[in-house]
């Protein structure tokens, strides 16, 4: 090896000699020689070596214990709290076109960027050599994935989030089958934050499988396993026939019957995706990344990327997220992100109790009233702030998490944030519908991207940021998918965020009786009213499963606001995802047929009724 010793010592190089893979030799001897790292330290499987990274997390300040055994916080920057959308860019070859709305730079040009950027980025500093498994270990869906990072919070954040690798990498024998990516946080302040954030770089290398990250430490940006991969898989996917979705996977357990159907479902960030996948009374597997692949029996299986969750605090409580909550109140390995914490004890917005004046927080000490370094208020905790858990900690996780063929997926669920448009569930046509029905999803952004709020945007099957295929090719992927299987996925739509004057239409908990409505469906035990955007709940059934399984009378005057159908506005929003749709190339026809279809089932309706707003009962 060229690395010399007193920077790679004889231990860490027999680590890497033992995998017997010249690539990975030649990734960590490319990137020591630009980095100019002062140490590298190779993590393998064993405790022993984990344990370094959480100690080390400890020792250099990126992490800090709180008073509850396993707790720990980490501050991001000020600047640093969201994935970056402008600076993240797939590399793409000149003459090359993805589409519109996917950010993109000549390769060779980005290349030169980045790696000018990393020139000696880990000066001084130690790199840390990891390796994981997406996918389940051992099974056709596994994909291996290196990791070089200078972020010991990165490092320690994998260990939660994702199954170890080093084993895996051991069988590859010497194929050079597999993700990695060269993360550097950059220069650090004296809070251990990324100083350098004007100069923060996301490129997707798709050709050789690979992503630089530099000057950044928010995880949605740093950790490479995580929506890094989710691009180069959603690559990978493409090219495969198999499909790479940001979606939750779960089981659905109806209760007195003795059976579970499982779910995955697709929601932008920050819109009900893992509040979803943690329903009371259901299993999760995953809640943000699956990997759906066809099985043997004609039905799609999927399985979770990752082992664990890198989720939104805001608004975790007791009454709304009781098994979250719980996990987060007892002693286990997590760590929190941009929170408030006071005498070791952590505090976050809508947690269900009072949150002190005073304390630590992602703007360094903090009192009620303090303005940040942009003149603007600082809250006691980021919108945005996080903590990073692992599945197999909760009461809920489902006995098939690890299952290397994963699991049979009886729906997929597409959901955004809506206040106007959408009802609360409501199940395509078909399964051409169903494709249609995603490609148009449409949300108001959140704060776990970087950038103004609330401003309504298309993301096709929850995936936009991720995409780096074009939108055409995608969907035509997607709908194919199906088309070839023998039994495609049931497709829903759903809509926890119906307002009227400015309040909630829904309850947090009328997701589950959304969810049993859609079990049902698949078991063909509910009726349904077939309605010119899909087929809605009848009322009876719905009055029944409010009053059984919340206790809750549900009045015909709920469900008539909940599940008319706002014709015009429908059109609207065709109108709206027609014009970003036609500003692309290749477009499937299917997709300009449902436009089509959908335009004329709604304006027929609205000639027949008289209406721009439709009660359910006139459907049916
Ligand atoms: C996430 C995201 O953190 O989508 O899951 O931003
Ligand atoms: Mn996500």
């Amino acid at each position: 090896m060229e690395i010399k010793e007193n920077i790679l010592s004889k231990e860490n190089a027999e680590k890497l000699i033992a995998l017997n893979n010249k690539k990975v030799i030649d990734i960590i001897e490319k990137y020591s020689r630009l980095c100019k790292p002062s140490k590298i330290t190779v993590i393998t499987d064993s405790d022993e070596d984990i344990n370094y990274v959480r100690e080390l997390a400890l020792d250099n300040k990126e992490e800090e214990k709180l008073a509850m055994p396993g707790h720990t916080i980490h501050y991001d920057g000020y600047y640093d709290q969201a994935r970056d959308k402008v600076n993240t860019c797939v590399l793409i070859k000149e003459g090359i076109k993805l589409s519109k709305v996917i950010n993109t730079k000549e390769r060779e040009e980005g290349l030169k960027e980045v790696h000018e950027i990393m020139d000696g980025v880990m000066s001084g500093r130690e790199m840390l050599v990891r390796f994981f498994c997406l996918g389940p270990k051992n099974s056709k869906f596994s994909i291996p994935a290196l990791q070089l990072t200078d972020s010991s919070y990165v490092a320690h954040s994998e260990d939660i989030l994702f199954r170890t690798g080093y084993e895996q990498f051991r069988k590859l024998k010497n194929k050079d089958e597999f993700f990695y990516f060269v993360h550097s946080a950059g220069r650090l302040d004296e809070r251990s934050n990324s100083i350098d954030t004007d100069k923060r770089r996301i490129y997707i290398d798709l050709d050789e499988e690979r992503v630089f990250s530099v000057n950044n430490q928010y995880a949605g940006n740093s950790v490479g396993l995580k929506k890094l991969a989710l691009r180069l898989a959603i690559s990978k996917a493409n090219k495969e026939d198999w499909l790479c979705e940001h979606m939750f996977v779960m089981g659905v357990h109806p209760e007195g019957k003795n059976r579970v159907t499982f779910f995955t479902g697709a929601y932008p960030s920050a819109c009900g995706k893992t509040s979803t996948a943690m329903v009371p009374g259901q299993t999760v597997i995953g809640d943000d990344i699956a990997y759906i692949r066809p099985g043997e029996d004609g039905r799609a299986y999927a399985v979770n990327i990752e082992q664990g969750i890198f989720g939104i605090i805001r608004d975790v409580n007791p009454e709304d997220d009781p098994i979250i909550y719980k996990a987060l109140t007892s002693p286990r390995e997590l760590i929190f992100s941009n929170i408030l914490i006071k005498e070791g004890k952590p505090y976050w917005l809508g947690m269900g109790s009072e949150i002190p004046e005073s304390g630590e927080n992602f703007s360094g000490e903090w009192f009620k009233g303090k303005k940040g370094p942009d003149g603007n208020e600082v809250q006691p905790a980021h919108k945005n702030a996080r903590y990073t858990i692992r599945i197999s900690d909760l009461d809920n996780a489902d006995p098939k998490a690890d299952s290397a063929v994963g699991v049979p997926v009886s729906a997929f669920l597409y959901g955004g944030r809506d206040s106007d448009t959408s009802v609360p569930v409501c199940e395509s046509l078909s399964w051409s519908h169903g494709v249609f029905i995603g490609a148009c999803l449409e949300s108001e952004t959140t704060a776990a991207t970087l950038g103004k709020e609330g401003v309504r945007k298309l993301s096709p099957m929850a995936n936009m940021d991720f995409l780096v295929v074009p939108l055409g090719l995608y969907i035509k992927n997607h709908l194919k998918f199906g088309e070839d299987l023998d039994c495609p996925p049931k497709v829903f739509s759903t809509n926890y965020f119906l307002k009227e004057n400015g309040k909630y239409l829904n309850g947090m908990l009328d997701k589950k009786i959304w969810l049993l409505w859609m079990e049902g469906r698949v078991h063909d035990e509910f009726d349904s009213i077939e309605t010119p955007i899909g087929h809605i709940p009848k009322y009876e059934d719905l009055k029944v499963l409010f009053k059984h399984v919340l206790g809750k009378e549900y009045t015909k005057e709920d469900y008539e606001k909940q599940f008319s159908v706002r014709i015009k506005k429908f059109l609207e929003k065709l109108d709206r995802v027609e014009k970003i749709y036609k500003e692309e190339e290749q477009i499937p026809e299917f997709f300009h047929e449902h436009i089509e279809q959908q335009r004329q089932r709604l304006k027929e309706a609205m000639k027949k009724l008289g209406k721009e707003t439709v009660s359910p009962f006139e459907f049916s």
